[in-house]
């Protein structure tokens, strides 16, 4: 028996009902509804296994305590948690993240759009995410790694090279993988890849650190070419100042960009001569420091530092909101476009609040959303799983092309996917691309 067709309104209200509070995932259903529904409403097959109701239900979500000592031994309780959103192209695959505002809406918001990101990246990759609402902020090495320890007692349980392969998200970079790995290792006794974003002595992948900024340029430089314009000399604004925007910020650089910006959570430093490799490296050194933030670069460097503040009212021709979630709002993106920006690419996860993307829409200036252009990062994780698989390791040479190649793929699917009468939706590309790989494998395996 044919379904009958989704009214979009409807089936928001029906997902708000049944997950009540959970605003961020909303947002982030909500972006891609309206675009999916007339691919869904078209394709029988697809109503008849209701696959948008089952896309938007989590294949489960596992909440666990995690606790740990401080230096000063006293306990203290965390909740971590890993959703595992969808597995019908491979296993689930997806960062970790560590900061306090993190709870199930958030990595339910998160999860959902990696399932999407992972279809683009043409790899056998379903979408994960998950992480605890533990501050790392001011806590020491030590403290730091017994989280780690402590978070893998649970999440051993539930990972593994053929079910979920998390990465590294906010806070989780090379050191925490590196800490958890270990913990998995001794825990289980098997040296697996379980993991990506690890060391290169135990089973990383050259050029993973890299990919995701780099991934985000790459993308922009092929919005920008479809336009028949460059990069070369145009003035960029970039929020954030760790793994994404500062790999971000190198290559727009090398690539004749002029990049004047960065920011952290406690404002932002506008360096209109723009940055160099020299000043990207000390941005690194500072904030490898827990807690420090971005403000000594006005005094080292002929730069300003405006206290809690974000980019956007500083004049560019490209923005890249590479910080977090909501980072730009209606305001920000007015401001962007009355100072003449002419491109907004995400490196964040659904950085552009609804409010702001509608401005952007309005203005029609270009926009790449995050599913698509910081897909680089998971990409390269990706070929890590493959590398671990083989057992061998692959050049810097060969992974820089792999990437390439990769990031120029899903530009143009997104590209085709999202071709209109008023030139190239991006968005709309992205998610009826990933939504069709996705929707074709669950109608394949059949309902129940
Ligand atoms: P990092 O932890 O390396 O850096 C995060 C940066 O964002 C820090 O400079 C931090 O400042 C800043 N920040 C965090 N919250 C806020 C805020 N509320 N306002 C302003 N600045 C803020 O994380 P990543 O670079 O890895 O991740 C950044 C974004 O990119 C996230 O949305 C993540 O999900 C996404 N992403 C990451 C990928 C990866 O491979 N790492 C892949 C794809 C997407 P402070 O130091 O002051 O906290
Ligand atoms: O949002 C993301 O794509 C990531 N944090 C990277 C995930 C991964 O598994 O490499």
């Amino acid at each position: 028996m044919t379904q009958q067709k989704i009214d979009p309104n409807t089936f928001m209200s029906q997902l708000k009902e049944r997950t009540p509070g959970e605003d961020a995932f909303h947002q982030a259903v909500s972006e891609v509804i309206p675009d999916l529904v007339p691919v869904v409403n078209d394709t029988p097959e697809f109503r008849d296994a209701a696959i948008l109701e089952r896309l938007v239900e989590p294949d489960r979500t596992i909440t666990f305590r995690v606790e740990w000592r401080d230096d000063h031994n006293v306990p203290h309780v965390n909740r971590g948690h890993r959703v595992q959103f969808n597995a019908a192209i491979g296993p689930y695959k997806g960062g970790l993240r560590f900061e306090p505002s993190v709870n199930t809406s958030i990595l339910k918001f998160l999860g959902f759009e990696q399932t999407f990101k992972n279809a683009l990246t043409g790899l056998p990759m379903g979408g994960g995410k998950g992480g605890a609402d533990f501050d790392p902020t001011g806590r020491s090495e030590a403290e730091i790694m017994r989280f780690c320890q402590s978070f893998m007692v649970e999440l051993h349980r539930h990972i593994g090279p053929d079910v979920d392969i998390p990465a590294g998200d906010i806070n989780v970079g090379p050191q925490e993988i590196g800490w958890m790995f270990g913990a998995y290792r001794r825990i289980t006794n098997q040296f697996e890849g379980v993991l990506t974003g690890k060391g290169l002595s135990f089973g990383g992948s050259q050029l993973r650190t890299e990919a995701t900024g780099y991934g985000v340029v790459q993308f922009l430089c092929h919005m920008l070419a479809e336009q028949g314009d460059r990069i070369d000399g145009k003035t960029i604004a970039i929020s954030g100042a760790g793994n994404v925007a500062t790999f971000a910020a190198e290559l727009a650089i090398e690539t004749g960009g002029t990049v004047v910006t960065l920011s952290d959570s406690k404002g932002v430093i506008h360096d209109k001569a723009g940055l160099t490799q020299d000043k990207i490296d000390w941005v690194r050194d500072r904030k490898s420091r827990a807690g420090a933030s971005l403000e000594a670069y006005a005094e080292t460097f002929d730069a300003t530092w405006h206290e809690g503040k974000a980019p956007w009212d500083i004049p560019c021709d490209v923005a890249l909101p590479c910080a977090t979630q909501n980072e730009l709002g209606r305001a920000g993106a007015k401001s962007l476009i009355d100072n003449g920006c002419k491109a907004i690419v995400e490196g964040a996860n659904m950085p552009t609040t609804a409010d702001a993307k509608q401005a952007i829409h309005e203005a029609g200036i270009l926009y790449a959303p995050g599913k698509a252009a910081n897909a680089g990062g998971v990409a390269v994780s990706g070929l890590e799983i493959n590398q671990n698989r083989q057992r061998r390791h692959q050049s810097r040479a060969e992974l820089a092309e792999a990437l390439k190649a990769i990031m120029q793929d899903i530009h143009d699917t997104c590209a085709e996917a999202g071709q209109g009468k008023a030139g190239i939706d991006y968005a709309r590309g992205a998610h009826i691309a990933g939504f069709r790989k996705v929707a074709q494998a669950m109608y394949a395996a059949g309902v129940g």
